[in-house]
């Protein structure tokens, strides 16, 4: 279990990859909100069916042959039937509202409104970084298994190693194959612009209300998944791997400095590499 508030009644299950950005989304929100959650890791394929059976899904269930994604949170309240929520956003929203309503000095209502345009961009950016990503790993799927083979696959045969990885790797592409279609740097140019615009308007530390916010937590890691600094666990697509994104932020030193300050004064550490895992 992750110490925070002692004082919510709700224990926070949170179905999660270690390295995704959409995780790490909610990683950072409920740490930052004290909220108290139990990670449970999900691995890609090989946690397919037990993540439809602990969401209470089965064959019968057209739900069940749907897409799902991570991080997922299950949130059990005595007496309450469990409630699911399947996306960052909603965790986002349920922790920070939470977490405003038991603190008794916070006088503030959760603007979602102000946050939520936030997070769309970053969806943006780090769907950007992920169909890059997906076109490395087609070609080379060595880039695939330094990324994302975890340590017990990565003792395994070469050659059994690089089969799993090669078919993960089509199934990946083949889940986020709308997404991947529809990204434009064009469009993920003009996300980065808007950091800026707003770190101009503000005092240039925060994004909203010259305060921290789940915005500059989203921004922060979409920012990272194009320009990856060197302490952080998230999967990017590596520098010595050629691909669009390499350089993508050349020309905004001042929008890598502001993700490099919001991730070393705010990032909580379980993000970070030197975490035991
Ligand atoms: N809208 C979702 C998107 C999450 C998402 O795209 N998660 C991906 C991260 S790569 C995932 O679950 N990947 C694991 C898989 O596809 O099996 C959210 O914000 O929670």
């Amino acid at each position: 279990m992750e110490k925070g508030n002692p004082t919510i009644s709700t224990t926070v299950e949170l179905i999660s990859l270690l390295g995704s950005p959409w995780t790490a989304k909610a990683l950072w929100i409920l740490h930052h909100c004290g909220i108290p959650f139990h990670r449970r890791p999900f691995e890609p394929m090989v946690d397919e069916v037990w993540l439809r059976y602990k969401l209470g899904l089965w064959p019968w269930h057209r739900r069940f042959w749907s897409r799902l994604t991570v991080p997922i949170a299950i949130l059990n309240t005595p007496n309450q039937p469990s409630r699911i929520l399947l996306d960052s956003l909603d965790i986002a929203e349920w922790a920070m509202t939470t977490s405003t309503s038991e603190s008794k000095s916070s006088d503030k209502a959760v603007d979602m409104s102000k946050l939520r345009p936030w997070n769309a961009l970053s969806d943006v950016l780090l769907e950007f970084g992920r169909a890059a990503f997906v076109k490395v790993a087609t070609t080379d799927v060595q880039a695939a298994i330094d990324v994302l083979a975890p340590p017990w696959m990565k003792k395994l045969p070469t050659f059994l190693v690089t089969i799993i990885m090669k078919v993960a790797v089509r199934i990946f592409a083949f889940k986020y194959r709308n997404e991947n279609q529809q990204s434009k740097s064009s469009v993920a140019l003009e996300a980065v612009q808007k950091i800026r615009g707003a770190l101009r308007s503000g005092k240039g530390q925060y994004l909203v209300g010259d305060q921290f916010s789940y915005a500059d937590i989203v921004m922060a890691i979409a920012v990272n998944g194009l320009s990856p600094s060197d302490e952080v666990f998230q999967f990017t697509v590596p520098r010595k791997y050629d691909s669009e994104v390499s350089d993508f932020l050349h020309d905004f030193e001042d929008v890598k400095e502001w993700k490099n300050a919001v991730i070393k004064k705010h990032m909580p550490q379980m993000l970070r590499k030197t975490t035991p895992s």
